[in-house]
Protein backbone atom coordinates (compact mmCIF):
# COMPACT_ATOMS: atom_id res chain seq x y z
CA UNK A 1 0.00 0.00 0.00
CA UNK A 2 1.30 3.59 -1.23
CA UNK A 3 0.60 6.33 0.97
CA UNK A 4 -0.43 9.11 -1.24
CA UNK A 5 -0.32 12.11 0.97
CA UNK A 6 2.38 12.61 3.65
CA UNK A 7 1.32 12.91 7.59
CA UNK A 8 -0.52 9.72 8.44
CA UNK A 9 1.89 6.60 8.90
CA UNK A 10 0.12 3.81 7.41
CA UNK A 11 -1.20 1.53 10.41
CA UNK A 12 1.27 -0.84 11.26
CA UNK A 13 -0.05 -4.56 10.25
CA UNK A 14 1.99 -6.44 12.79
CA UNK A 15 0.54 -7.11 16.02
CA UNK A 16 -3.17 -6.22 14.19
CA UNK A 17 -4.72 -9.55 15.61
CA UNK A 18 -8.35 -9.79 15.72
CA UNK A 19 -10.96 -9.27 18.37
CA UNK A 20 -14.15 -10.50 18.36
CA UNK A 21 -17.23 -11.36 16.68
CA UNK A 22 -18.77 -12.89 13.85
CA UNK A 23 -22.46 -13.15 13.15
CA UNK A 24 -23.68 -16.39 11.04
CA UNK A 25 -26.78 -14.88 9.66
CA UNK A 26 -26.61 -12.32 7.14
CA UNK A 27 -27.08 -8.80 7.78
CA UNK A 28 -30.27 -7.83 7.06
CA UNK A 29 -32.25 -5.62 4.59
CA UNK A 30 -35.38 -3.77 6.98
CA UNK A 31 -34.44 -0.76 8.45
CA UNK A 32 -34.28 -0.69 12.38
CA UNK A 33 -34.73 2.42 14.18
CA UNK A 34 -31.71 4.88 13.61
CA UNK A 35 -28.73 4.32 15.00
CA UNK A 36 -28.88 7.31 17.25
CA UNK A 37 -31.96 5.76 18.89
CA UNK A 38 -30.83 2.67 19.50
CA UNK A 39 -27.35 4.21 21.04
CA UNK A 40 -29.43 6.52 23.08
CA UNK A 41 -31.55 3.25 24.85
CA UNK A 42 -27.88 2.47 25.71
CA UNK A 43 -26.55 5.65 26.90
CA UNK A 44 -23.79 5.47 24.28
CA UNK A 45 -22.69 7.80 21.65
CA UNK A 46 -22.99 7.15 18.18
CA UNK A 47 -20.94 9.43 16.06
CA UNK A 48 -19.84 10.39 13.03
CA UNK A 49 -17.48 13.36 10.99
CA UNK A 50 -19.05 15.64 9.38
CA UNK A 51 -18.24 18.54 5.82
CA UNK A 52 -20.22 21.25 6.85
CA UNK A 53 -20.81 22.00 3.13
CA UNK A 54 -22.53 18.50 2.78
CA UNK A 55 -25.37 19.19 5.40
CA UNK A 56 -28.38 19.41 3.21
CA UNK A 57 -30.17 16.76 1.21
CA UNK A 58 -29.66 13.46 1.45
CA UNK A 59 -26.08 14.02 3.71
CA UNK A 60 -27.94 15.69 5.94
CA UNK A 61 -30.85 14.17 6.46
CA UNK A 62 -28.99 10.94 7.16
CA UNK A 63 -26.35 12.73 9.61
CA UNK A 64 -29.52 14.56 11.28
CA UNK A 65 -31.25 11.23 12.01
CA UNK A 66 -28.44 8.00 12.73
CA UNK A 67 -25.67 10.24 14.68
CA UNK A 68 -26.38 11.78 18.04
CA UNK A 69 -22.79 13.39 17.80
CA UNK A 70 -20.34 15.14 15.30
CA UNK A 71 -17.22 15.96 14.76
CA UNK A 72 -15.96 18.24 12.26
CA UNK A 73 -13.62 16.54 9.93
CA UNK A 74 -11.90 19.13 9.41
CA UNK A 75 -13.82 22.41 10.34
CA UNK A 76 -12.24 23.23 13.81
CA UNK A 77 -8.70 23.20 12.61
CA UNK A 78 -5.94 25.60 13.61
CA UNK A 79 -5.33 26.38 9.72
CA UNK A 80 -9.26 26.13 8.97
CA UNK A 81 -9.88 28.41 11.73
CA UNK A 82 -7.27 31.31 11.67
CA UNK A 83 -5.80 30.79 8.06
CA UNK A 84 -3.80 33.88 8.65
CA UNK A 85 -2.51 35.44 11.66
CA UNK A 86 -5.58 37.30 13.31
CA UNK A 87 -7.87 36.50 10.83
CA UNK A 88 -10.64 34.29 12.00
CA UNK A 89 -12.99 32.15 9.84
CA UNK A 90 -15.60 29.95 11.98
CA UNK A 91 -18.50 29.70 9.12
CA UNK A 92 -17.75 25.98 8.77
CA UNK A 93 -17.68 25.02 12.41
CA UNK A 94 -20.19 26.97 13.34
CA UNK A 95 -22.27 25.41 10.44
CA UNK A 96 -21.67 21.87 12.54
CA UNK A 97 -22.29 23.19 15.61
CA UNK A 98 -25.69 25.16 14.56
CA UNK A 99 -26.68 21.80 12.88
CA UNK A 100 -26.00 19.76 15.92
CA UNK A 101 -28.04 22.00 17.59
CA UNK A 102 -31.07 21.83 15.43
CA UNK A 103 -30.95 17.99 15.66
CA UNK A 104 -30.43 17.59 18.99
CA UNK A 105 -26.80 16.48 19.17
CA UNK A 106 -23.62 16.64 20.80
CA UNK A 107 -20.27 17.93 19.37
CA UNK A 108 -17.08 16.61 19.39
CA UNK A 109 -14.47 19.78 18.97
CA UNK A 110 -11.59 18.04 17.02
CA UNK A 111 -8.68 19.43 17.45
CA UNK A 112 -6.28 21.90 19.65
CA UNK A 113 -3.14 21.00 19.10
CA UNK A 114 -1.92 18.73 16.51
CA UNK A 115 1.34 18.67 14.24
CA UNK A 116 -0.77 19.13 11.23
CA UNK A 117 -2.94 21.10 9.02
CA UNK A 118 -1.77 23.91 10.92
CA UNK A 119 -1.71 27.78 9.55
CA UNK A 120 1.34 28.25 7.11
CA UNK A 121 1.82 31.20 9.53
CA UNK A 122 2.57 29.08 12.53
CA UNK A 123 4.77 26.77 10.90
CA UNK A 124 6.73 28.54 9.07
CA UNK A 125 7.00 31.12 11.70
CA UNK A 126 10.06 31.64 13.94
CA UNK A 127 8.86 31.99 17.95
CA UNK A 128 11.12 31.74 20.65
CA UNK A 129 9.11 29.11 23.51
CA UNK A 130 7.54 31.87 25.73
CA UNK A 131 6.14 33.10 22.25
CA UNK A 132 4.96 29.91 20.85
CA UNK A 133 3.52 29.19 24.67
CA UNK A 134 1.25 31.73 24.32
CA UNK A 135 0.59 31.20 20.78
CA UNK A 136 -1.26 27.57 21.71
CA UNK A 137 -2.72 29.38 24.89
CA UNK A 138 -4.90 31.65 22.86
CA UNK A 139 -5.59 29.73 20.21
CA UNK A 140 -7.24 27.09 23.04
CA UNK A 141 -8.63 29.99 24.41
CA UNK A 142 -10.55 31.68 21.22
CA UNK A 143 -11.46 28.82 19.92
CA UNK A 144 -13.08 26.82 23.17
CA UNK A 145 -14.35 30.72 24.21
CA UNK A 146 -15.85 30.45 20.84
CA UNK A 147 -17.94 27.45 21.15
CA UNK A 148 -17.67 27.26 25.66
CA UNK A 149 -21.06 24.97 26.58
CA UNK A 150 -22.06 24.11 22.84
CA UNK A 151 -18.62 21.46 22.58
CA UNK A 152 -19.17 18.59 24.72
CA UNK A 153 -15.77 16.91 24.29
CA UNK A 154 -12.84 18.22 22.92
CA UNK A 155 -9.61 16.21 21.37
CA UNK A 156 -7.33 19.09 22.97
CA UNK A 157 -4.12 16.67 21.65
CA UNK A 158 -4.11 14.74 18.57
CA UNK A 159 -1.31 12.40 17.86
CA UNK A 160 1.10 12.86 20.15
CA UNK A 161 3.50 9.60 19.78
CA UNK A 162 5.45 7.70 17.80
CA UNK A 163 4.30 4.02 16.78
CA UNK A 164 7.40 3.35 19.40
CA UNK A 165 5.73 5.18 21.71
CA UNK A 166 8.59 7.42 21.76
CA UNK A 167 6.91 11.62 21.61
CA UNK A 168 6.33 12.79 18.35
CA UNK A 169 9.00 15.27 17.21
CA UNK A 170 6.75 18.57 16.61
CA UNK A 171 6.50 22.36 16.54
CA UNK A 172 5.06 21.51 20.20
CA UNK A 173 7.09 19.34 21.62
CA UNK A 174 10.56 21.06 20.00
CA UNK A 175 9.43 23.94 21.42
CA UNK A 176 7.83 23.42 24.50
CA UNK A 177 8.90 20.11 25.47
CA UNK A 178 6.81 17.67 26.25
CA UNK A 179 4.82 18.69 28.97
CA UNK A 180 3.15 21.18 26.20
CA UNK A 181 0.05 18.14 26.85
CA UNK A 182 -0.13 18.85 30.17
CA UNK A 183 -0.53 22.81 29.85
CA UNK A 184 -2.78 22.31 26.46
CA UNK A 185 -4.96 20.36 29.13
CA UNK A 186 -4.66 22.65 32.11
CA UNK A 187 -5.57 25.58 29.53
CA UNK A 188 -8.42 23.73 28.15
CA UNK A 189 -10.02 23.00 31.14
CA UNK A 190 -9.97 26.86 32.14
CA UNK A 191 -11.30 27.89 28.59
CA UNK A 192 -14.50 25.46 29.56
CA UNK A 193 -15.07 24.00 32.17
CA UNK A 194 -18.18 21.78 31.51
CA UNK A 195 -16.23 20.19 28.53
CA UNK A 196 -14.70 16.99 28.77
CA UNK A 197 -11.37 16.92 27.43
CA UNK A 198 -9.49 14.14 25.43
CA UNK A 199 -5.95 12.83 23.73
CA UNK A 200 -6.56 11.24 20.89
CA UNK A 201 -4.34 9.05 18.72
CA UNK A 202 -4.21 6.15 16.10
CA UNK A 203 -2.70 2.92 16.14
CA UNK A 204 -3.35 2.72 20.10
CA UNK A 205 -6.52 0.42 19.82
CA UNK A 206 -5.02 -2.62 20.64
CA UNK A 207 -2.58 -3.09 23.54
CA UNK A 208 1.04 -1.91 21.60
CA UNK A 209 4.14 0.24 22.70
CA UNK A 210 2.06 3.13 21.68
CA UNK A 211 -0.76 2.77 23.67
CA UNK A 212 1.02 1.75 26.37
CA UNK A 213 2.73 5.03 25.80
CA UNK A 214 -0.63 6.81 25.55
CA UNK A 215 -1.75 4.99 29.01
CA UNK A 216 1.42 5.48 30.79
CA UNK A 217 0.94 9.60 29.94
CA UNK A 218 -2.39 9.28 31.09
CA UNK A 219 -2.08 7.49 34.34
CA UNK A 220 1.06 10.10 34.95
CA UNK A 221 -1.30 12.89 34.35
CA UNK A 222 -3.75 11.49 36.63
CA UNK A 223 -1.38 11.20 39.35
CA UNK A 224 -0.42 15.06 39.11
CA UNK A 225 -3.91 15.77 38.95
CA UNK A 226 -3.61 17.56 35.27
CA UNK A 227 -7.28 17.73 33.64
CA UNK A 228 -7.66 14.47 31.66
CA UNK A 229 -11.33 12.93 31.01
CA UNK A 230 -10.88 10.84 28.25
CA UNK A 231 -8.47 9.17 25.42
CA UNK A 232 -9.94 9.15 21.93
CA UNK A 233 -9.07 5.58 20.31
CA UNK A 234 -9.15 6.72 16.21
CA UNK A 235 -9.71 3.22 15.10
CA UNK A 236 -8.50 3.83 11.07
CA UNK A 237 -8.35 -0.03 10.41
CA UNK A 238 -8.25 -2.25 8.03
CA UNK A 239 -10.28 -4.95 6.94
CA UNK A 240 -9.55 -8.18 8.59
CA UNK A 241 -7.30 -6.58 11.31
CA UNK A 242 -9.44 -5.34 14.31
CA UNK A 243 -6.77 -5.83 17.46
CA UNK A 244 -7.49 -8.97 19.57
CA UNK A 245 -7.18 -6.72 22.52
CA UNK A 246 -9.10 -4.02 21.72
CA UNK A 247 -11.79 -4.82 24.75
CA UNK A 248 -8.70 -5.10 26.98
CA UNK A 249 -7.32 -1.87 26.27
CA UNK A 250 -10.38 -0.20 26.42
CA UNK A 251 -10.98 -1.39 29.70
CA UNK A 252 -7.47 -0.70 30.69
CA UNK A 253 -7.71 2.79 30.16
CA UNK A 254 -11.07 2.59 31.81
CA UNK A 255 -9.55 1.79 34.93
CA UNK A 256 -7.33 4.77 35.23
CA UNK A 257 -10.43 6.46 35.40
CA UNK A 258 -10.53 8.29 31.97
CA UNK A 259 -13.32 7.63 29.47
CA UNK A 260 -12.70 5.85 26.35
CA UNK A 261 -14.23 7.08 23.28
CA UNK A 262 -13.51 5.12 19.43
CA UNK A 263 -13.05 8.46 17.63
CA UNK A 264 -12.52 7.95 13.62
CA UNK A 265 -13.43 4.14 12.56
CA UNK A 266 -12.84 3.42 9.80
CA UNK A 267 -12.11 -0.04 7.80
CA UNK A 268 -10.56 -0.45 4.62
CA UNK A 269 -11.12 -2.59 2.07
CA UNK A 270 -8.74 -2.96 -1.47
CA UNK A 271 -11.12 -1.82 -4.29
CA UNK A 272 -13.66 -3.43 -5.50
CA UNK A 273 -15.44 -4.07 -2.38
CA UNK A 274 -17.18 -7.84 -2.82
CA UNK A 275 -19.76 -9.08 -0.82
CA UNK A 276 -17.51 -11.44 1.06
CA UNK A 277 -15.30 -8.44 1.81
CA UNK A 278 -18.51 -6.29 2.95
CA UNK A 279 -19.35 -9.51 5.07
CA UNK A 280 -16.25 -9.12 6.86
CA UNK A 281 -15.95 -5.10 7.16
CA UNK A 282 -19.82 -6.09 9.02
CA UNK A 283 -18.31 -8.34 11.26
CA UNK A 284 -15.15 -6.05 11.79
CA UNK A 285 -17.67 -3.00 12.44
CA UNK A 286 -19.12 -5.46 14.84
CA UNK A 287 -16.54 -6.39 16.82
CA UNK A 288 -15.63 -2.70 17.37
CA UNK A 289 -19.09 -1.86 18.65
CA UNK A 290 -18.95 -4.75 20.52
CA UNK A 291 -15.80 -4.24 22.17
CA UNK A 292 -16.83 -0.52 23.06
CA UNK A 293 -20.21 -1.73 24.58
CA UNK A 294 -18.82 -4.26 27.28
CA UNK A 295 -16.78 -1.69 28.41
CA UNK A 296 -19.28 0.92 30.30
CA UNK A 297 -16.83 3.79 30.51
CA UNK A 298 -16.59 3.28 26.73
CA UNK A 299 -18.87 6.46 25.57
CA UNK A 300 -19.63 5.33 22.18
CA UNK A 301 -18.28 5.07 18.72
CA UNK A 302 -17.44 8.11 16.02
CA UNK A 303 -17.55 6.89 12.28
CA UNK A 304 -14.57 9.26 10.46
CA UNK A 305 -17.53 10.19 7.51
CA UNK A 306 -20.70 7.69 7.08
CA UNK A 307 -20.39 7.58 3.57
CA UNK A 308 -17.65 6.12 1.63
CA UNK A 309 -18.51 9.52 -1.13
CA UNK A 310 -17.56 12.00 1.82
CA UNK A 311 -14.23 9.24 3.16
CA UNK A 312 -10.54 10.64 3.29
CA UNK A 313 -9.66 6.79 2.22
CA UNK A 314 -9.33 6.99 -1.39
CA UNK A 315 -7.17 10.04 -1.62
CA UNK A 316 -4.80 8.99 0.51
CA UNK A 317 -4.34 4.82 0.70
CA UNK A 318 -4.45 3.99 -2.97
CA UNK A 319 -6.60 1.43 -4.55
CA UNK A 320 -8.25 1.03 -1.04
CA UNK A 321 -11.70 2.60 -0.06
CA UNK A 322 -15.26 1.37 0.85
CA UNK A 323 -14.41 1.89 4.54
CA UNK A 324 -17.31 3.86 6.17
CA UNK A 325 -21.17 2.34 6.46
CA UNK A 326 -22.83 3.69 3.78
CA UNK A 327 -22.07 3.40 0.18
CA UNK A 328 -21.48 6.24 -2.03
CA UNK A 329 -24.90 6.43 -3.10
CA UNK A 330 -26.22 6.30 0.55
CA UNK A 331 -27.30 3.07 0.43
CA UNK A 332 -26.76 1.07 4.07
CA UNK A 333 -24.22 -0.97 3.86
CA UNK A 334 -23.93 -5.09 5.94
CA UNK A 335 -21.43 -2.59 8.20
CA UNK A 336 -24.54 -0.05 8.79
CA UNK A 337 -27.04 -3.22 10.02
CA UNK A 338 -23.56 -4.57 12.28
CA UNK A 339 -23.30 -0.94 13.95
CA UNK A 340 -27.30 -1.48 14.44
CA UNK A 341 -27.40 -5.12 15.25
CA UNK A 342 -24.64 -4.39 18.19
CA UNK A 343 -26.57 -1.68 19.50
CA UNK A 344 -29.60 -3.90 20.26
CA UNK A 345 -31.38 -3.13 16.48
CA UNK A 346 -33.76 -6.42 16.14
CA UNK A 347 -33.78 -6.77 12.26
CA UNK A 348 -30.93 -8.39 11.39
CA UNK A 349 -31.78 -12.13 11.52
CA UNK A 350 -34.33 -13.61 8.96
CA UNK A 351 -36.98 -15.44 10.46
CA UNK A 352 -35.77 -19.15 11.52
CA UNK A 353 -32.32 -18.09 11.33
CA UNK A 354 -32.20 -16.51 15.07
CA UNK A 355 -29.20 -18.60 16.25
CA UNK A 356 -26.03 -16.19 15.88
CA UNK A 357 -22.54 -17.57 16.89
CA UNK A 358 -19.99 -14.67 18.47
CA UNK A 359 -16.37 -15.27 18.38
CA UNK A 360 -14.01 -13.62 21.29
CA UNK A 361 -10.41 -13.46 21.96
CA UNK A 362 -10.30 -13.34 25.74
CA UNK A 363 -6.66 -13.17 26.42
CA UNK A 364 -4.19 -13.09 23.88
CA UNK A 365 -0.04 -13.20 25.14
CA UNK A 366 3.00 -13.73 22.71
CA UNK A 367 2.37 -16.46 20.43
CA UNK A 368 -0.91 -18.23 22.04
CA UNK A 369 -4.32 -16.76 23.01
CA UNK A 370 -7.74 -18.18 24.48
CA UNK A 371 -10.42 -17.96 22.25
CA UNK A 372 -14.47 -17.66 22.81
CA UNK A 373 -17.58 -18.34 21.28
CA UNK A 374 -21.06 -17.78 22.31
CA UNK A 375 -24.33 -19.18 20.27
CA UNK A 376 -27.12 -17.51 21.34
CA UNK A 377 -30.81 -18.08 19.45
CA UNK A 378 -33.52 -15.82 19.67
CA UNK A 379 -36.84 -17.37 18.06
CA UNK A 380 -34.90 -20.68 17.42
CA UNK A 381 -33.20 -23.38 19.12
CA UNK A 382 -30.79 -25.99 18.07
CA UNK A 383 -30.46 -29.54 19.05
CA UNK A 384 -27.27 -29.80 17.97
CA UNK A 385 -24.64 -27.18 16.24
CA UNK A 386 -21.41 -27.11 14.70
CA UNK A 387 -19.49 -23.97 14.52
CA UNK A 388 -16.87 -23.53 11.62
CA UNK A 389 -14.21 -20.69 10.35
CA UNK A 390 -10.96 -20.02 9.06
CA UNK A 391 -8.51 -19.67 10.57
CA UNK A 392 -6.71 -17.86 7.63
CA UNK A 393 -3.90 -16.49 9.60
CA UNK A 394 -2.42 -19.35 10.39
CA UNK A 395 -3.49 -19.71 13.94
CA UNK A 396 -3.97 -23.37 15.57
CA UNK A 397 -6.58 -25.18 17.91
CA UNK A 398 -4.16 -27.04 20.71
CA UNK A 399 -6.78 -27.51 23.12
CA UNK A 400 -10.57 -27.07 23.66
CA UNK A 401 -13.74 -27.30 26.35
CA UNK A 402 -17.75 -27.50 25.71
CA UNK A 403 -17.16 -28.69 22.32
CA UNK A 404 -15.20 -31.59 20.25
CA UNK A 405 -13.14 -29.11 17.67
CA UNK A 406 -10.80 -30.52 14.66
CA UNK A 407 -8.89 -28.52 12.56
CA UNK A 408 -7.58 -29.25 9.03
CA UNK A 409 -5.01 -27.05 7.37
CA UNK A 410 -6.58 -23.48 7.84
CA UNK A 411 -10.59 -24.79 8.54
CA UNK A 412 -11.91 -25.29 11.67
CA UNK A 413 -14.91 -27.44 13.09
CA UNK A 414 -16.23 -27.34 16.34
CA UNK A 415 -19.16 -29.20 17.50
CA UNK A 416 -21.29 -29.44 20.53
CA UNK A 417 -20.11 -31.99 23.89
CA UNK A 418 -22.59 -34.56 24.76
CA UNK A 419 -24.13 -32.17 27.47
CA UNK A 420 -24.33 -28.95 25.33
CA UNK A 421 -25.92 -29.73 22.17
CA UNK A 422 -29.42 -27.97 23.15
CA UNK A 423 -29.59 -24.29 22.86
CA UNK A 424 -33.20 -23.12 23.83
CA UNK A 425 -35.35 -20.28 22.31
CA UNK A 426 -34.00 -17.09 24.45
CA UNK A 427 -30.84 -19.37 25.49
CA UNK A 428 -27.10 -19.65 24.98
CA UNK A 429 -24.08 -22.12 25.05
CA UNK A 430 -20.02 -21.32 24.94
CA UNK A 431 -17.12 -23.29 24.24
CA UNK A 432 -13.98 -22.28 24.54
CA UNK A 433 -10.72 -23.10 23.18
CA UNK A 434 -6.52 -22.40 23.39
CA UNK A 435 -4.55 -21.64 20.16
CA UNK A 436 -1.37 -20.50 19.05
CA UNK A 437 -0.61 -17.33 16.61
CA UNK A 438 1.87 -15.20 14.79
CA UNK A 439 2.13 -12.22 12.94
CA UNK A 440 -1.67 -11.47 13.26
CA UNK A 441 -4.93 -12.95 14.86
CA UNK A 442 -7.48 -11.81 12.67
CA UNK A 443 -11.28 -12.07 13.50
CA UNK A 444 -12.43 -14.99 11.86
CA UNK A 445 -16.66 -15.66 10.27
CA UNK A 446 -17.96 -17.96 12.34
CA UNK A 447 -20.70 -19.88 10.81
CA UNK A 448 -23.50 -21.86 12.38
CA UNK A 449 -24.81 -25.05 11.15
O1 LIG B 1 -10.54 13.50 7.35
C1 LIG B 1 -9.49 14.44 7.32
C2 LIG B 1 -9.09 14.72 5.88
O2 LIG B 1 -10.17 15.31 5.18
C3 LIG B 1 -7.88 15.58 5.86
O3 LIG B 1 -7.43 15.71 4.52
C4 LIG B 1 -6.79 14.97 6.71
C5 LIG B 1 -5.55 15.82 6.72
O4 LIG B 1 -4.67 15.44 7.71
O5 LIG B 1 -7.27 14.81 8.03
C6 LIG B 1 -8.30 13.91 8.08
O6 LIG B 1 -8.65 13.64 9.40
C7 LIG B 1 -7.63 13.12 10.25
C8 LIG B 1 -7.98 13.51 11.65
O7 LIG B 1 -8.10 14.91 11.74
C9 LIG B 1 -6.94 13.02 12.65
N1 LIG B 1 -6.72 11.60 12.52
C10 LIG B 1 -6.46 11.13 11.18
C11 LIG B 1 -7.54 11.60 10.23
C12 LIG B 1 -7.30 11.03 8.87
O8 LIG B 1 -6.13 11.55 8.31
Amino acid sequence: MRLLRSGFAPLATGLTALAALLVAAPAAQAADAPLRDLAHAKGRAIGTAVTGSKLTGTYGEIAGREFNWLTPGNAMKWESVEPSRGTFNWAEADRIVEFAEANGQQVRGHTLVWHSQNPGWLTNGTWTPAQLSTLLKDHIDTEMTRYKGRVDAWDVVNEPFNEDGTYRSTIWSNGLGTDYIAQALTWARAADPSAELYINDYNVEGVNAKSTALYNLVRSLKQRGVPIDGVGLQAHLILGQVPSTLQQNIQRFADLGVDVHITELDIRMQLPATEAKLTQQAGDYRAVMDACLAVSRCTGVTVWGFTDSDSWIPDWFEGYGAATPYDENFAPKPAYHAIAASLGGGTTEPPGDGCKATYRVVNQWGGGFTGEVRIDCTGAALRAWTAKWDFGAGQRITQAWNASCTQSGTSVTCSNASYNGTVPDGGSVTFGFNASWSGSNPVPVVTLS
